[in-house]
């Protein structure tokens, strides 16, 4: 097709996945080309990615691509790369990278916001950078990092989508929707924030220059182009860098007055504006205006998402044997609902290990039954995320004065015909599900409009998502008191700042 496709690298918690999008008379197509897996390695004590086995994931993506595509120049028009959002590389003088970036599940940042705030209190960092307080911040991991002898010899930190991007062009640049995550950007200026950088003693010449989604973010280089059998040129474009960012893109909304979900490892709830909201009140409710595509704010709250389940598979598949994903979740649709809720948004869930035990504990430390079985275990996951759901919807609605009538959910969790109707339930509100591969539809319509291929604001973007797809939609049961009685059985668990 005229313009050529479009590869969307998409990098995730669990696994990477190299999509091929090509535009052709209005409808937009994917096609997944690669997929690989992302399984971090515990080294001498520290949680770290297997960042090169990530790039030999990307490369072989790439190969598949131009099989795909054709290897004649222009055949591949471009290449966007989207990650999950705050971990990061550092470089050294030469352009070397320092180790093997650190999972931000790790526990090294354990007690890391205390020790910040007596330099700069909570109140004023969030001032400055808008972003919630999670233990996973890149503020947070570099000073945890302070003093070591790899942040000594850094002279350019790189978030991940960024250090891939560099090592498949040999440019060094930082796409701001990643940047938004570290909670070291100033959302209002939308610049690195000098008072941030300095209250860790940070040099501000480790960052790297800003660009922003639709900018050239160099070509592939000939070692790249030889690996992978592309003809040249081959341009990278930067796209909404960090997955939620793009996912955003992908909601197929029909106009400003939805809430978004995207649900996979997280679920990112909130909603999308034009200014940060900066607020003490907002500070209260832990929300964070990380940065969009197209100067927007994404007004979210992160509740720990599917990760929950994925960790209790962890844990049964170790004990008896493998379990059937679709048979829990049909006997967790049998369960009586509501039966016992946690809290789904608290840091407490935030690192690996022993999770049927952890959301026991939780529930018998709230006076509520403790789950007997993987079923009921799943039921209480799946109520428990609604539930967070409903919360932080609401709280997006009000804190921002934000319309909401619909919720779209997007990612994997959107397959998830249990959660989708939990949430509808939870909410009051029309749950529209889809696409699943949200972050990609959102790389590659950025990069094809740079490309010239389709053009037009979000609004346009997202009618082209509409267009090429089926969404399922799930209409609000019940009523609302049970889940409002359920809310309130949790309150006051890790729903504030927990910081004065
Ligand atoms: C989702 C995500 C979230 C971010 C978390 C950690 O994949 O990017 O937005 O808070 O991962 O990076």
């Amino acid at each position: 097709p005229a313009g050529g496709a479009f590869a969307a690298v998409d990098l995730g918690a669990s696994s990477g996945r190299v999509i091929l999008g090509r535009t052709t008379d209005g409808v937009l197509t994917l096609e997944e080309v690669h997929r690989f897996e992302n399984r971090p390695v515990h080294v001498a004590g520290t949680l770290h990615w297997d960042i090169l086995g990530l790039y030999r994931g990307v490369l072989d993506g790439l190969r598949a691509a131009g099989a795909a595509a054709g290897t004649e120049p222009g055949a591949l028009a471009s290449v966007g790369i989207d990650s999950w959002g705050v971990d990061y590389g550092l470089l050294d003088a030469d352009g070397a990278l320092l180790g093997n970036p650190v999972h931000y599940r790790d526990d090294r940042t354990l007690g890391m916001a205390e020790e910040i705030e007596k330099a700069l209190p909570a109140r004023e960092l969030y001032a400055l950078t808008g972003l919630q307080r999670l233990p996973i911040n890149t503020l947070y991991q570099l000073a945890a990092a302070r003093g070591s002898s790899q942040l000594a010899a850094a002279r350019r930190i790189l978030l991940v989508p960024d250090l891939i991007s560099y090592w498949l062009t040999g440019r060094a640049g930082t796409e701001i929707t990643i940047a938004s995550t570290t909670q070291l950007l100033d959302p209002r200026t939308r610049t690195w924030s000098a008072p941030v950088a300095g209250a860790v003693g940070l040099d501000p010449a480790l960052f790297a220059p800003l660009r922003s989604p639709g900018e050239a973010a160099g070509e592939l280089l000939p070692g790249v182009l030889e690996e992978t059998g592309l003809a040249g040129p081959v341009p990278v474009t930067a796209v909404g860098a960090h997955d939620t960012a793009s996912a955003v893109v992908g909601v197929p909304a029909a106009d400003e007055r939805f809430a978004y979900i995207s649900t996979g490892t997280w679920s990112l709830a909130g909603v999308e504006l034009e200014a940060p909201v900066l607020t003490e009140e907002s500070r209260r409710a832990n929300f964070t205006n990380e940065l969009g595509v197209d100067g927007t704010v994404r007004y979210l709250r992160n509740i720990m998402g599917l990760w929950l389940l994925q960790e209790c598979l962890r844990d049964w598949e170790t004990g008896s044997g493998p379990y059937e994903l679709d048979a829990l979740l049909e006997g967790a649709a049998r369960m009586p609902g509501l039966r016992s809720v946690v809290d789904a948004s608290s840091p407490a869930f935030l690192a690996p290990g022993g999770m049927p035990a952890r959301l026991a504990e939780a529930c018998r430390a709230t006076g509520q039954p403790v789950p007997r079985d993987p079923a009921e275990t799943t039921r209480c996951v799946l109520d428990s995320l609604a539930l967070a759901h409903r919360e932080t919807v609401t709280e997006a609605a009000r804190l921002s004065g934000r319309e909401v009538e619909t919720v779209h959910m997007v990612g994997g969790g959107a397959r998830n015909a249990l959660l989708c109707q939990l949430t509808a339930d939870a909410c009051g509100l029309p749950v529209v599900a889809g696409p699943v591969e949200a972050a990609a539809y959102g790389n590659v319509l950025v990069q094809a409009r740079t490309a010239g291929a389709v053009s037009g604001g979000l609004p346009s973007l997202r009618r082209l998502v509409r267009d090429s797809l089926r969404l399922r939609q799930y209409a609000p049961r019940g009523d609302q008191a049970s889940w409002a009685l359920a809310a309130a059985r949790v309150r006051g668990h890790g729903k504030e700042a927990p910081c004065a």
